[in-house]
């Protein structure tokens, strides 16, 4: 497929999709949104392909879903259309490890496309905010669900209800971001991350992935156990035979993805 606003990039076993609408922030039409969830598939489906980065611009991420694309829509537009609902959460149905990777203005629904991603890596010059309050509605695609559980009640509804801005410092105090980098060396350390964890067992890492994000929808008790019966499953496969040997040599684990 051939893509008007979004740039697909292998290198090695990381692929790197870029959200490629300058003109507009990056604001996330149907059209662009369509296209990541087709590079998504297509990640997902190359079996070298062991980490997935997405990215924007150094301006911005995305300054949320597209505003004059929702503008002139009626409740019942919007409501029997089931508008924008269809490709908007294809990114948490990906097996492998997603990492938003954030410059610049993640407002929005950019906000909330990141949060949907595994975890998020921000640039010293990111913004996050959920402003749709100022543009008389609210978060639609998880804001008020998965920045709650994110970054706590208080400053969540803060920032629902103001629709104020966090930069990175404080995104980072309060766990909505992984890590702060400087911006002069931030793709070079995000390609690191996403390599180191492409060079892991691929069946590994998604049970590792699965496992953390059981967290968010089962008592711990049932989370530990689903964790339990995951860890003992690991024992089922090659690769933590050879991760365990690796280790007892003193040599790099080679992995099989088996
Ligand atoms: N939509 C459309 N165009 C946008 C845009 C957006 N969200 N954000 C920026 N642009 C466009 C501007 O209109 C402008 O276009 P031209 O006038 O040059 O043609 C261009 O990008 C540059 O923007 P500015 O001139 O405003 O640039 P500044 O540096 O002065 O300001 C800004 C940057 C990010 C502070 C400002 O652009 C801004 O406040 N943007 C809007 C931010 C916002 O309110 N975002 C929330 C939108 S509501 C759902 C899924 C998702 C959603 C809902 C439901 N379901 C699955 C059901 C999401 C909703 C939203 O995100």
């Amino acid at each position: 497929m051939n893509y008007e606003y979004i740039i697909t990039q292998k290198e090695g076993n990381i692929e790197i999709i870029t959200l490629n609408r300058p003109k507009a922030l990056n604001a996330l039409c149907g059209d662009l949104m369509k296209e990541l969830a087709c590079a998504l598939n297509g990640a997902e489906n190359d079996d070298n392909i062991g980490c997935i980065i997405l990215t924007g611009s150094e301006k911005a991420f995305a300054a949320g879903a597209d505003i004059s694309e929702m503008a002139p829509k009626s409740f019942m537009d919007v409501y029997q259309e089931d508008f924008i609902t269809t490709d908007w959460e294809d990114v948490t149905k990906c097996r492998k490890p997603v990492i938003a990777a954030v410059s610049g203005y993640a407002l929005g629904g950019g906000c909330e496309l990141a949060m949907m991603c595994d975890f998020i890596l921000a640039s010293d010059t990111a913004k996050f905010g959920q402003p749709e309050i100022t543009i008389g509605t609210i978060p639609g695609a998880g804001g008020t669900q998965r920045l709650t559980r994110l970054i706590g009640k208080s400053k969540a509804m803060e920032m629902c209800l103001t629709g104020r801005m966090m930069d990175a410092d404080e995104a980072e105090r309060s766990g909505l971001v992984s890590r702060i980098i400087e911006s002069d060396k931030f793709m070079d350390e995000v390609k690191k991350t996403a390599s180191k964890i492409a060079s892991m067992s691929k069946p590994i890492a998604m049970m590792a992935k699965e496992s953390v994000n059981k967290a968010y929808e089962t008592t711990l008790k049932e989370g530990l156990s689903f964790e339990r019966r995951l860890f003992h499953a690991s024992f089922a496969t090659e690769d933590q035979k050879e991760g365990m040997q690796a280790f007892t040599e003193k040599r790099e684990a080679k992995f099989k993805d088996k």
